[in-house]
């Protein structure tokens, strides 16, 4: 079925499916990925059963991007199935929109095309899993198939979501202009931004930019880091009120950004803390030395994790200790640090050189959205 709407767009429709577990990486994903087949001219219907962050996330909406509240069950009559069907993080789609499905046919007569997008990792098993097909043998989905779609930073993945125009907006971008545009007081020092969860080695991380040798505005976003950042604080000023007494470090809180304007603030600073999966390639692109907060998982799988993205990175050493500490593990077997480890010094200049030479090999590789497109040509 192809789609053709009012404003003469053609292209495929597609159903993409997403629950919000906690945090903002599955609705973030999802939703970038549906604004960049909605720029390329395909058609998206975006399946969330909690839209509420992307009043602040995405406020304008996106071209040829439809918000639908997934409530369950998923009133199915009259609505004609699309031609891809796509869940994320095997978020597992309701029987009944399966169940809709039914006598869907692709345009050289097979079932129609069933993708579950996986989360991004670079460990081996998303190269060798990327692509595969998985039959559907049992429930209102029998006879389909499944393809599990991995994004990845090898050749042999599905890629990295990255949109056309980011290297233009890059250059476009004033520093200057957006700071006083947010109202944020900079007086020239080092502008370090900071997303992430509760991380065992914050109150070291505020004491080594209080104590350093440089001024440095710590840009605090909204959420669980301001939360994490105030607790810290005020348990330092009750413990050790001078901690800060030379007044090195100061501290703007962020509000909610949107997503496109989350980009300027890693552009904006000359170190970027991030966490989970979206904000980790943003950081990537954005150029910067980065730090990342993996996201934690209950039986330690991201101590592997981790590791595989440090060696893609080819981190240095520092940087490798660094996000050690920042993460609570403290060795290459990925053991939990037993006693508190303190953050070595940052090394910025050689970590920018990493970054700077994985950004520019990972630049020449087609970017996720041309990658998922190309599959459904392939596969449908
Ligand atoms: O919020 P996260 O920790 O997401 C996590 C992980 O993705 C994890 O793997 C997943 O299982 C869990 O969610 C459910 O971090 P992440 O992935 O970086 O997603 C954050 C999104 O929020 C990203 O799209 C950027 C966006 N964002 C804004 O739009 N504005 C902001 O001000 C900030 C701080 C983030």
């Amino acid at each position: 079925m192809r789609i053709v709407d009012n404003s003469g767009v053609t292209g495929k429709l597609w159903d993409i499916f997403c629950r919000v577990i906690d945090n903002y990486g599955d609705i973030g994903v999802g939703w970038r990925l549906s604004a960049g087949l909605g720029a390329r001219g395909e058609r998206v219907r975006f399946w969330v059963d909690d839209p509420s962050a992307l009043v602040w996330m995405a406020p304008e909406g996106a071209p040829n991007v439809e918000i639908r509240h997934w409530t369950a069950p998923i009133e199915t009559q009259g609505l004609a199935p699309g031609d891809i069907l796509l869940e994320t993080f095997g978020c597992e789609i309701g029987p009944e929109f399966i169940a809709a499905c039914e006598g869907w046919t692709g345009a050289r007569g097979q079932k129609g095309l069933w993708i579950n997008l996986e989360y991004l990792s670079a460990e081996g098993y998303a190269e060798r899993n990327h692509g595969l097909p998985s039959p559907v043998m049992t429930g209102p989905g029998a006879g389909l198939c499944k393809y599990f779609f991995y994004p990845g930073f090898t050749a042999g993945t599905g890629g990295l979501l990255r949109e056309p125009d980011l290297a233009e907006r890059q250059a476009r971008f004033n520093r200057v202009g957006w700071l006083q545009h947010k109202g944020i007081a900079w007086q020239g020092e080092r502008l370090v931004s900071l997303f992430c969860y509760e991380p065992p080695a914050l109150a070291d991380l505020l004491d080594q930019l209080a104590t350093g040798p440089q001024a440095t505005r710590l840009l605090v976003t909204a959420g669980r880091a301001s939360a994490a950042v105030s607790a810290c604080i005020l348990d330092k000023n009750r413990l050790q009120p001078s901690w800060n007494k030379r007044q090195q470090l100061s501290i703007s809180y962020l509000p909610p950004l949107t997503q496109y304007d989350y980009d300027h603030l890693l552009w904006a600073c000359e170190l970027n803390f991030v966490r989970g999966e979206d904000s980790l390639v943003r950081a990537l692109w954005a150029n910067q030395p980065f730090v990342w907060q993996i996201y934690p998982q209950h039986d330690d799988a991201h101590h592997r994790k981790l590791e595989a993205f440090l060696d893609m990175l080819g981190a240095p050493p520092s940087l490798r200790a660094f996000h050690r500490v920042w993460n609570g593990v403290n060795s290459r077997t990925g053991s939990k640090a037993s006693q508190a480890t303190q953050l070595p010094a940052l090394a910025l200049d050689s970590w920018q050189q990493v970054v700077a030479s994985v950004g520019h090999q990972l630049r020449q590789q087609d970017d996720l959205v041309t990658q998922i497109m190309r599959f459904a040509l392939k596969n449908l």
